[in-house]
């Protein structure tokens, strides 16, 4: 993976959605220049069994015609089966270095909230992590409060060459604080599922994360 696949990395689910749906919204967001795509079916109202995999796998049709990465949220039976192109955990999802066995090569994203998280997820091979939530937020169920860029800047002095998503209350309006503080890019959902202008919003997120 390169870290520029972060620049704007869009995650979304059927829950997210409610101006269009969820393939609408998302062949819009490729169509602006999405970097990353992250199916996460989560939350009240989330769909399951044959429709939520079917969904899935539109996602993932559609991902492969604009050439962008599609990642699977927390389910590895669902990355291994699509043979999706990563797979993004929480620390409630099982061990990291299990989880890396598991999928082989496929790019791993590891959420994490402390040093001590980010250092696990470096040393069993994660691809990037995603540190949040930067800012509050309405689309996480349960996130915690908000907690600044600290981590983020902590993480780039400690590790490196570990890639880092910014994510949590994020819009093309604040996105240059976590990028300042370190970030490679920025993980976005309501600011792109509830955008009156998709094309716009992108092209500003991608003008503020530069490599
Ligand atoms: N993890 C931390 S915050 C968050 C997740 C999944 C939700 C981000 O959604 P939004 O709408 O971009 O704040
Ligand atoms: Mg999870």
């Amino acid at each position: 993976m390169k870290r520029e696949q972060l620049q704007v990395y869009f995650v979304m689910g059927s829950v997210n959605v409610t101006k269009a749906n969820p393939l609408e919204v998302l062949k819009q967001a490729l169509e602006g220049g999405i970097t990353m795509f992250q199916f996460r079916e989560k939350g009240s109202g989330a769909k399951a069994g044959e429709e939520y995999e079917s969904l899935a796998r539109e996602c993932q049709r559609l991902c492969k015609q604009y050439n962008v990465p599609f990642i699977v949220n927390d389910d590895v039976e669902l990355a291994l089966k699509l043979d999706a192109d990563g797979l993004h955990i929480g620390q409630e999802d099982g061990s990291v270095a299990e989880i890396r066995d598991r999928i082989g090569s496929k790019w791993l994203g590891v959420s994490v909230h402390t040093r001590e998280e980010a250092e696990i997820a470096y040393r069993a091979k994660a691809d990037y992590v995603g540190i949040g939530p930067v800012f509050g937020t309405k689309s996480k169920e349960n996130a915690p409060p908000p907690a600044g860029t600290a981590l983020i800047t902590e993480t780039k002095i400690v590790f490196p060459d570990l890639p880092i998503a910014a994510i949590g209350g994020i819009t093309a309006g604040n996105a240059h604080i976590p990028l300042q503080a370190g970030a490679d890019g920025v993980a976005v959902i309501s600011a792109l599922c509830e955008s009156d202008n998709m094309k716009e919003d992108i092209r500003k997120l991608k003008e503020l994360a530069v490599f």
